[in-house]
Parts: C-alpha cells; structure tokens; sequence
C-alpha cells in the first residue's frame, strides 16, 4: 500500500446489526413525544440528500501528542507530555477513525446546561448541514464544572476510565477546554487537546477516556445518531462485537508496522 493510501481514513459499511440497532432507535424515537419533540430529525430524505460537508484542512486540527505512561505523571489534568515533546500526526488521528470539523461559536449562543437541547436553537447552518450528512437525530449539552455537573469529582474519575462505546462519540465543544486520549496501534495513549469551537468524533470501538483540563471546564454539545446510548464499556472488551469491529478496520497495519520495525 502506498503512504498516501495508508493515511487515508477507510470508508466504513455499517454492519446489519447496527443498521437494524439504528432503524429500531429511530422506531422507537417516533413513539415517545418526550423525545420526539426534544430531538432533531434527520429524515430519510434529508439523510439521503446531504452532501458530506468536509472535514477541517490539517491545519485546524487540535494539537496532539504522545503522552507519559500512566503511573509516572501525578495529575490527569496536566499536559503530561513526553520530553521531549513527541506529536501525533493529524495523519495518524485520521487513520484511527478520528473525524473533526472547525466549527464557529462565537455567533450563536447555547443553553449552559440543557439535558436534552432544544432544536429549535440550531441556527448554525453547518452543523445542521452535519448533522443531517451524518444522521445525528439526537443533541444534548453538559456543562463539566464543578458548580454546574452534580457529582463531578466522581463523574470526571469515571470519564478517565478506559472504555469503548458501541456507538461513534461526537463531541462540539461550545466552550472551554479538555482531553481525550486514545490509544494508537501500539497501545500508546495520545492525548488530543480539544477546545472551543471543536467537533470531533471517535469511531465505535476504539478505546479512550476524557478529562478536563487545569481550567475545569467544558462545555460539549453531545450528539447522537437514534437513541442515545452513553454506556461505556470499561477495558478488556475485545471480545466486544464494536470493539472487534474497530481493531478489524483501524488496527490493522499494527503488525505489519512491528515487523517493518524488527525487520
Ligand atoms: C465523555 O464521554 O467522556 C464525556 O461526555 C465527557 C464530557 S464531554 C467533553
Ligand atoms: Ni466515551
């Protein structure tokens, strides 16, 4: 395979199981006025019609780099790079299942805290244009501060838990700032520094972890396609059915770079 081929991001078919997951949520979605009214509709035919809207030029990306083991730093909440500081290409996020999107936030004002968001207050014409290219049906926005999320301290201990979801993770950060680590093929977490104005999703499967950063808050956006599901499903999961997906389409070529590296 080529260099250029290698970083390209694979073009991913759901599996059946998840088709039917996603057209059952939806079902049920249409049957719960609570919901049905607090969500946003992707319709078929807007799903169908969307153009993809492209993904932020390299340039934009959040800064990421190679982090310290864990065990040898003292506090999640600090940069804990490597010395000398080792990045993580934008190339390698890429292949990892990581899409991202510059978004603007200076011109629109969102709820401080609102479990779920009300639609109606979706004026930004590109997340709209996102949300119906991707089919995210479902938005939500936590505040992570101590003042504003009951149960912080337990809750930030339980985002920097390693786990998977059976579901892609997308996160808009309306404000502030903080981390999420994932793991590259080696089992070496890198730490993405993700911040206002930022919407990035990490694919079903892959492990990660999130925390804030020194500044103690984040303001996210949470999207979902169908029903959302949060659960996650703390390390080992490899006999997970998302997370056997994941390692078949984004973990391959680990191997082949160790006997290139031995070789
Ligand atoms: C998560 O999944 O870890 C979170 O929702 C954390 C807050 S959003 C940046
Ligand atoms: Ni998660």
């Amino acid at each position: 395979m080529s260099e250029q081929a290698k970083t390209e991001a694979p073009v991913l078919e759901l599996p059946d199981a998840k088709k039917q997951k996603i057209t059952a949520d939806e079902d049920n979605k249409e049957n719960d006025d609570a919901t049905a009214t607090a969500t946003m509709t992707a319709t078929p035919e807007a799903e169908t019609k969307t153009a993809a809207v492209p993904e932020a030029p390299d340039a934009e990306w959040p800064e990421a780099w190679y982090m310290m083991e864990d065990g040898t730093y003292e506090d999640q909440k600090e940069r804990n790079r490597l010395s000398p500081n080792k990045p993580a290409s934008i190339a390698l996020l890429k292949e990892l299942g990581i899409a991202y999107w510059k978004m603007d936030v200076e011109n629109f004002s969102y709820p401080a805290k609102a479990i779920p968001w009300d639609p109606k207050d979706a004026t930004d014409s590109k997340l709209k244009a996102i949300r119906d290219a991707r089919g995210y049906s479902y938005a939500d926005i936590i505040s992570v501060r101590p003042d504003l999320l009951p149960g912080y301290d337990e809750k930030i201990k339980a985002f920097f838990e390693e786990h998977i979801h059976d579901a892609e993770e997308i996160r808009f950060i309306i404000d502030g700032s903080g981390y999420f680590d994932i793991r590259d093929k080696e089992d070496n977490w890198i730490r993405i520094w993700i911040k206002k104005g930022d919407l990035m999703t990490l694919p079903e499967g892959c492990y990660h972890r999130f925390t804030c950063d020194e500044t103690d808050y984040i303001q996210a956006m949470r999207l979902f396609m169908g029903q959302p599901v949060w659960t996650p499903f703390n390390r080992p999961q490899e006999e997970h059915e998302s997370r056997k997906f994941y390692v078949e389409n984004f973990m391959k070529g680990a191997e082949e770079t160790k006997e290139e590296i031995t070789a």
